[in-house]
């Protein structure tokens, strides 16, 4: 079998794979010159991510350098919005922005049933990634992804990022009925748009709840665990054994909930959190994945290479994806990024 070979897939299979198999998110992007260069040619970021050519080179543009065990599609959680019909831009500097849907009439202007149509350039690009990791790097494995519904949810109801995503908190409470026809909305999508990529050749399929721990613990169990354990299922129906990875960040003790209760496999940790913990308190049947600081990857040295091994020293013995605990960002220096992939090979 081909998982027998791809050193990810074994790991999110439940293999206390080591040493482990690496990636990171936002691996594909700003601190590299050739994604910037490629990205003045391309325009702007939406033409990016619907031009299957360049966005399947961007993907691939980081495994050349440092040989990754995972390649992610080169796309964006606020895709799906787009693909059925709200208003968004990138703009520079700024951070996404969109046409918030604040009241039912915005809600009811959605065009769901346009998903389809126009997600099918990204999905071209799932499967010309997939035919260049055959060529180019047959033990990486393609992970897909989606923004979970209420991280999607924070970006539709506010409009933009950068905040505390109030007006979307306030309308969980406020207007449970309409956040909840928003969030069942996004369930329903998030599994045709995730079915979609695995048919394509997505091998793994991970969800980002990046803002879940903007929650209170109840809103938690509601709009994180609840919605992600109905994609889960809704998954599993099609692709009974295909590795789901769970990311709610900032969750704190309710990973171990997150982990018990969604469904996922495998659970991502952030920043703050401490991988002896997680080891100690996530089930030992979930896979952990994470949580090196992206800031010591920018000052790398010393200073790298011990953060490194005290997240390896944690993980050795358990199922464990090593990453970042949040994405690498813009000013990091490629060749830090090497001696990090050094680290983690030997173990
Ligand atoms: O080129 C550019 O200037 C655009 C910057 C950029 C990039 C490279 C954005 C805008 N999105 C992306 C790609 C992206 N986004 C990927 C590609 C694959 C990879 O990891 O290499 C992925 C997986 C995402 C996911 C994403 N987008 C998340 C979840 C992960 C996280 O960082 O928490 C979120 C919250 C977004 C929204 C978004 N899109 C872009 C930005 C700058 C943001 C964050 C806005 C904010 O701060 O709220």
């Amino acid at each position: 079998m081909e998982n027998a070979s791809k050193p990810l897939l074994r790991a999110l299979g439940g293999e206390a794979v080591w040493p482990p198999p690496f990636w990171l998110m936002r691996q594909a992007g700003r601190y590299l010159p050739e994604y910037r260069e490629l990205r003045a040619q391309a325009g702007d970021f939406i033409s990016l991510c619907t031009n299957p050519e360049l966005a399947a080179e961007v993907t691939l543009q980081p495994l050349r350098r440092y040989g990754m065990d995972g390649a992610i599609l080169f796309s964006d959680i606020l895709m799906l919005p787009w693909a059925m019909g709200q208003g968004l831009r990138y703009a520079e500097g700024e951070g996404p922005l969109l046409d918030p849907i604040r009241d039912a009439e915005a809600f009811a202007r959605l065009t769901p049933e346009n998903i389809r149509k126009n997600i099918a350039p990204i999905l071209e690009t799932v499967a010309r990634v997939r035919a260049g990791l055959a060529q180019e790097a047959p033990k990486t494995a393609l992970i897909g992804f989606a923004g979970s519904p209420f991280t999607v949810a924070c970006y539709m109801v506010e409009g933009k990022g950068g905040g505390e995503f109030a007006h979307a908190r306030r309308m969980a409470y406020a207007d449970p009925a309409l956040f909840g026809k928003l969030i069942r909305l996004l369930v329903d999508s998030t599994v045709e748009y995730l079915l979609a990529q695995a048919e394509a050749g997505a091998e793994a399929l991970m969800l980002f709840d990046s803002w879940a721990g903007l929650l209170s613990p109840a809103q938690f169990r509601r709009w994180s665990i609840e919605p992600t354990n109905a994609i889960v299922r809704g998954i599993r129906k099609v692709q009974p054994t295909i590795p789901l990875i769970g990311f709610p960040r900032l969750a704190g003790p309710l990973l171990v909930e997150y982990a018990q209760r969604t469904g996922v496999g495998t659970v991502g940790m952030d920043t703050g959190m401490d991988p002896r913990w997680a080891a100690a308190n996530v089930p030992a049947n979930i896979g952990l994945q994470g949580n090196l600081d992206p800031q010591a990857v920018v000052a790398g040295g010393m200073a790298l290479e011990a953060e490194a091994r005290s997240v390896l020293a944690a993980m050795r013995g358990r199922p464990f994806v090593f990453n970042l605990g949040h994405g690498i960002v813009p000013p990091t220096p490629p060749e830090h990024v090497a001696a990090l992939a050094r680290v983690i090979r030997i173990g």
